[in-house]
């Protein structure tokens, strides 16, 4: 019984996404007990680059591991593991993933996500991953939520699957996601405000002035802390997310992982009609030097994107 309707689904690429679809049906399983299970939310000591890893982060990190073997997939390289882990010799595809994002969100109910790019492999492990970010072949993410959803792209438009709690299989709900050229939201963690550069502070502003300003409309604002849920509801109702560089120590890339947070969003978000950048050069164009590098982030409606790239010439 396959996890996932293959109708839309390129036949090379299913075995992988079907094995993306089992773990993460069994994910949604683990996370929807919550404390009736294990403490998931307990902290359990610290990834590759200093970040607190949560018991959830290490075991679906297992999980996505096992899965993808099963699949046959070359590399694994992921948001836990130092190094890019070899699965199976000769497979056809290298998969980076962040295995639980959000992970702040665990213990409080809140949507959090698994998020994940794939190429096809080449002969070296760095070298799988190391490229354009234009050269995924997919890239997606679940969503454990008050659903468990599915977003993917294979380069030909985004598309959404749910995850049918009576069938335990993901069906297609939308096979072409619409990113809604204009805005009415805007997310960015505003705790930051007094580290922002000035075209970051200049376009938070003039969203602030609302009506009364440049701008001529009211924005309202959002921040969940959760990419995966803040990447959807853009994806669905359009809006802006900003996690760019600021003056903190460490954070002079931002937060966000180029390989495995920030690829395959820009990619889903790009294929469903949005724009996707560092604040100023589209983040397709870009390749990681380093497997866990992070990159300023800007995405969502076109406009918006748009007007924050004007702001930093
Ligand atoms: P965690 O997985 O460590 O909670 O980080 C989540 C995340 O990478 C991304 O999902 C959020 O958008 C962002 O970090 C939140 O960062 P702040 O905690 O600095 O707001």
């Amino acid at each position: 019984m396959p996890a996932i309707d293959p109708a839309h689904i390129p036949a090379k690429l299913f075995p992988v996404i079907d094995a993306l679809c089992t773990t993460g049906a069994e994910v949604s399983r683990i996370i929807a007990r919550g404390p009736l299970g294990q403490a998931l939310g307990a902290g359990v000591g610290e990834n590759s680059d200093g970040d607190q890893q949560k018991a959830l982060d290490v075991l679906a990190d297992e999980m996505f591991e096992a899965g993808l073997r099963g699949a046959g997939v070359r590399f694994y390289a992921s948001e836990e593991q130092e190094e890019v882990l070899s699965l199976v010799p000769g497979g056809r595809y290298a998969v980076a993933a962040d295995p639980l994002d959000g992970s702040s969100n665990i213990d409080v109910n809140v949507t959090i996500g698994t998020i994940f790019s794939v190429f096809e492999a080449k002969e070296g492990a760095d070298e799988s991953f190391l490229r354009p970010a234009s050269e995924q072949v997919a890239a997606g993410y679940i969503a454990y939520g008050p659903q468990c959803l599915l977003a993917v792209t294979f380069g030909d438009g985004t598309q959404l699957y749910v995850l049918d709690p009576d069938t335990g299989a993901f069906a297609l709900a939308e096979e072409k996601m619409a990113l809604p050229e204009a805005a009415s939201e805007f997310s960015i963690n505003a705790s930051n405000r007094r580290h922002w550069t000035a075209p970051v502070l200049a376009y938070v502003e003039e969203n602030e002035a609302g009506i009364e300003g440049a701008k001529g409309k009211n924005m309202n604002f959002r921040w969940v802390g959760s990419l995966v849920a803040e990447t959807h509801r853009i994806l669905t109702r359009g809006g802006t997310f900003l996690y760019p560089s600021d003056a903190r120590s460490g954070y002079e890339a931002g937060r966000l992982r180029m390989v495995y947070e920030v690829a395959p969003m820009a990619f889903l978000v790009e294929q469903a009609g949005g724009l996707a950048t560092d604040g100023v050069t589209p983040i397709l164009s870009l390749s990681a030097e380093k497997l866990h590098e992070r990159r300023p982030f800007v995405f969502g409606s076109r406009q918006e994107v748009e007007r924050i790239r004007k702001l930093h010439d």
